[in-house]
């Protein structure tokens, strides 16, 4: 059988990262695309040539034209630009919807069949807009949010617990930016939930409530740090674990940034939900109970979505 195609559009911090790790872990052949003629390119040979030493079988090449995705299993975007310090992702709204008006033109024309994972900011509107420029099906096109948001969550609480990263799980849900939902109650040490943990005196609830924020300010912690971007190893290694979850029917569990019509009340909208995902692109949105204080996060994080949404209407006429 041949093996899966995988095309990256946009081969920045990011899309270099994701091929490496493409690579390395033999999910398929890769296709760099990017506007920066000679990045994709040079990329692609670089990668490439790590291969005889590593040992993998992966095709590695780097494009400026679109006819070269041609038939993509899986497209996975970061085209755009990122923060820098002081920036807020909404920041990037103007200039990240017409890439994603040309990047979802081109899936639509050479990769329709494609699973779709963007990852570009912010993040719900512009899977959204990716989605409507594409006129791909809603279960095929998604965005990564909560799978890194979680990761980040679940590195913090086993600092505090010191226990291993592997017995920690997290769930965050909403939209990807400064009201994204951690949710404590879902999350747990080895099946034991967060609120229990602090009962029985493992650690407090003021140390938990600012793990909850160091939650909603990690891109924001990294940008500070880097200065010159935002991050890109634990983005790349969360879009690749819903890809694997695609390309293998694993059926996996994540919080992803999906298309809601029903569940948790909500009308055709994209934001962070459960979502189940194997070979049918977004299986499943599983609508969890939230309490009072849960549902009143979750319902600011939602009125956020909409009004990035609202204001990409107002930009792109096509879009109302
Ligand atoms: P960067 O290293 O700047 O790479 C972006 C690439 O996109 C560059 O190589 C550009 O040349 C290319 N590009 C620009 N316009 C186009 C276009 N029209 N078509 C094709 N390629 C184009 O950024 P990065 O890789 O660090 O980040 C990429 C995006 O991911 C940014 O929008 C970040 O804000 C976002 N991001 C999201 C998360 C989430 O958790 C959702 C995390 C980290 C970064």
């Amino acid at each position: 059988m041949a093996r899966p195609k995988i095309a990256l559009i946009g081969a920045g911090q990011i899309g270099g990262t994701l091929a490496h790790l493409i690579a390395l872990k033999e999910l398929g052949d890769v296709v760099l695309f990017d506007i920066a003629d000679g990045t994709p390119q040079g990329k692609a040979l670089d990668i490439a040539e790590s291969g005889p030493s590593e040992g993998f079988d992966a095709n590695m090449a780097g494009t400026t034209d679109y006819a070269d995705i041609a038939g993509a299993d899986v497209c996975i975007v970061t085209a755009g630009v990122p923060r820098k310090p002081g920036m807020s992702r909404d920041d990037l709204l103007g200039i990240n919807l017409k890439v994603m008006k040309s990047v979802g033109e081109g899936i639509r024309d050479h990769a329709p069949n494609a699973f779709v994972i963007c990852i570009t900011n912010p993040l719900d509107a512009m899977v959204w807009a990716l989605r409507e420029f594409s006129g791909l099906p809603h279960e095929k096109v998604v965005g990564m949010a909560g799978v890194l948001d979680s990761a980040r969550f679940r590195h913090f609480l086993s600092l505090e617990f010191g226990v291993s990263m592997r017995d920690v799980t997290a769930f965050v849900l909403g939209g990807h930016g400064d009201t994204m939902v951690p949710l404590a109650r879902y999350s747990t040490v080895a099946g034991i939930p967060l609120p229990d943990l602090v009962q029985m005196g493992w650690t407090t609830q003021e140390k938990l409530d600012a793990i909850i924020q160091r939650t909603r300010d990690g891109g924001a912690e990294i940008v500070g740090l880097l200065k010159t971007g935002s991050a890109f190893y634990a983005p790349a290694t969360s879009a690749i674990e819903m890809a694997e979850a695609y390309l293998k029917d694993q059926k996996r569990l994540l919080p992803c940034a999906a298309y809601v019509d029903g569940p948790f009340g909500l009308k055709g909208m994209y934001v962070g939900v459960p979502t189940v995902i194997g070979a049918g692109g977004i299986e499943k949105v599983v609508d969890i109970k939230l309490n009072k204080d849960e549902q009143a996060m979750f319902d600011k994080s939602i009125d956020a979505v909409k009004g990035l949404v609202q204001a990409c209407k107002g930009i792109d006429d096509s879009l109302s």
